[in-house]
């Protein structure tokens, strides 16, 4: 019999979220989350060997001297967190934009003004890229505790290409360091910087030219995005950098039809990206053509909360036409400074009309598909990366009920207790 190095039991609840590793769920999929009760999980090294009812997995698997217990009696096991949208790396900060929009202030108004991203790419320039390992392993403790085990993190503050490579190589020194997986995205085109603010155009060139060969030449990451958005990225921009980042082998993300709708949704889809994300302003048109796609669809709730806005995604449509809907945070320090998932669910659940099986599904397996990650993470089965969480919670719906709180209790990443583990 194999021996289990790990074994988490009895839990009230466990959510395996099994059987979408290949096709993420749609429609009345996303509903069900393969919920065991008194459900245990064994684990060799990194890789889960076992999942079921306790007593299943305990005549599976052997325990012996050398086995770490961990009782999760009266707890919720989810599989670990995965986050498929984040602007992690940066400097300084911006609190006086709450202060900004309180008083009527938009998001564009504030960008065009040569604030908003332009004042964090002050900052980032500015920064060594030490300084922004630092501030971002705090970002990451953060969300790790919360919850969060794979993360995406996007470029897009250096807008120059030796500053977009420093914010990438942080990237991949944080993948190395931390104990959450990162996946990186180049996002050179997030704004135009004030050096190119009369010839947009050369910077487009810039990108396509000079930055994106030589990320693809240095691997530093899997994809590419754009923010495809008036006032910053048209369309047809967007298409001509994305196609580019194509042909030289990123797959694709788009910021599409966040503020205003341009389409964004209907461009992820021609040009096969990996995600459409925001989509608050997403068109019918779009929605059908998601649903059509594999292009999943990622919602962050807590930009609309953050940005004050009236109109959140409209995730209940997107289910019913069946698009394949992610959550993420979005965290980054302008339109969202929030790295919890739970809170990114909680609001998910009382503004998009989701209900917390929803909500569970989006931010694991769905979330692990937009970041091209399913085989590996977002669901409890053998041969799966152990990455598992247990909340102090007795049933799912009690995660989102408690919304703002951290019930993360144990947070378990790739086979090691990174968090808590008290529970003998
Ligand atoms: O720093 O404002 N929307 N990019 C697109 C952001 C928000 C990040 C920021
Ligand atoms: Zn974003």
């Amino acid at each position: 019999m194999e021996q289990a190095d790990l074994l988490v039991c009895h839990a009230a609840q466990l959510a395996t979220l099994a059987g979408h590793s290949q096709r993420p769920k749609r429609g009345p999929e996303l509903g069900d989350i393969g919920i065991i009760e008194d459900g245990a999980v064994a684990v060799r090294g990194d890789t889960i060997i076992a999942v079921g009812a306790t007593s299943e997995v305990l005549s599976r698997v052997g325990a012996g001297p050398k086995t770490r217990v961990l009782e999760a009696g009266g707890r919720l096991v989810l599989p670990g967190l995965v986050d498929p949208h984040t602007h992690l790396v940066f400097a300084g900060s911006r609190e006086y934009e709450l202060e900004m929009k309180i008083r009527g202030a938009g998001y564009l108004e504030i960008l065009a003004r040569g604030g908003g991203i332009l004042d964090t790419v002050r900052a980032t320039r500015a920064a060594s890229r030490q300084d922004l390992i630092r501030t971002a392993t705090k970002y990451l403790d953060q969300m790790l505790d919360q919850g969060t085990t794979t993360a995406e993190a996007k470029s897009g503050y250096g807008l120059s290409l030796a500053e977009e490579l420093k914010m990438l190589d942080a990237a991949r020194e944080l993948d190395r360091e931390h104990p959450v997986d990162l996946v990186s995205t180049f996002m050179g085109a997030h704004a135009v910087p004030p050096e190119y603010r009369d010839r947009p155009e050369q910077f487009v060139a810039l990108v396509i030219d000079e930055m994106l060969p030589t990320v693809a030449n240095r691997q530093l990451a899997d994809f590419c995005d754009v923010f495809c958005e008036e006032g910053v990225f048209s369309v047809d921009q967007s298409r001509r950098i994305l196609q580019a980042a194509k042909n030289l082998g990123f797959r694709l993300k788009i910021h599409a039809d966040e503020i205003i709708s341009l389409g964004g949704a209907e461009l992820a889809v021609e040009l096969g990206a990996t995600s459409a994300d925001h989509l608050m302003a997403v068109s019918d048109q779009g929605i059908r053509r998601l649903a059509e796609a594999d292009t999943v669809a990622v919602l962050l709730p807590a930009t609309t909360f953050c940005l004050m806005g009236d109109r959140y995604a409209p995730a209940r449509r997107l289910i019913a036409a069946g698009a394949a809907v992610a959550l993420a945070s979005d965290f980054n320090p302008g339109s969202c400074p929030v790295n919890s998932l739970q809170i990114v669910m909680g609001i998910a659940c009382r503004q998009l009309k989701m209900t917390p099986a929803e909500a569970i599904s989006a931010a694991t397996i769905n979330a692990a598909h937009a970041i091209g990650r399913a085989g590996a993470v977002g669901s409890l089965e053998v041969g799966k990366q152990a990455d598992l969480v247990i909340f102090d919670a007795p049933n799912y719906q009690y995660l989102m009920y408690r919304f703002g709180a951290n019930l993360a209790e144990t947070v378990i990443k790739s086979g090691r207790v990174v968090k808590g583990g008290t529970q003998q």
